[in-house]
């Protein structure tokens, strides 16, 4: 009987902790031409930079020389993964060898599904956008 209990426990934990995928596809611009940009699905733990518990990679890959992008990753978490989008790209950079990074949210619903950016523009500068010389 006390084994039965056990395993419902584990067969509940396991309930909780389920996996979540999440797709983004789009295609990134520049001075209204398709570029070519290093596109990274990410899932927020605590921070990049953080020793204890940094945020994970789910994908990474280049844009086509047409822009085009795909990135899908699925994680498992107790309350649901956190995923957001880091494209780093040259777009009006102050000098040449400089590198923009820019961070774009993804938004809840469409984890579990696909976050379609469609036309991303990189010469707005979002929220978090840091540039690297
Ligand atoms: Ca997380
Ligand atoms: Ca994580």
């Amino acid at each position: 009987m006390r084994s039965l209990v056990i395993a419902s426990a584990i067969l509940l934990a396991l309930d909780v902790v389920e996996t979540d995928t999440i797709t983004v596809s789009g295609i990134t611009f520049c001075n209204k031409r398709r570029v070519e940009a290093e596109v990274t699905l990410w899932e927020q733990d605590r921070g990049q930079d953080s020793k204890i518990d940094p945020d994970d990679i789910l994908a990474s890959m280049k844009s086509s020389k047409q822009g085009a992008f795909e990135v899908s990753g699925s994680e498992n978490e107790a309350n649901g993964i956190e995923p957001y989008l880091t494209i780093t790209h040259t777009c009006n950079v102050k000098e040449k060898g400089c590198k923009r990074t820019s961070l774009y949210p993804i938004p809840e619903k469409h984890i579990g599904g696909r976050y379609e950016m469609t036309y991303v523009s990189l010469d707005i500068v979002v929220e978090d956008d840091k540039e690297e010389c």
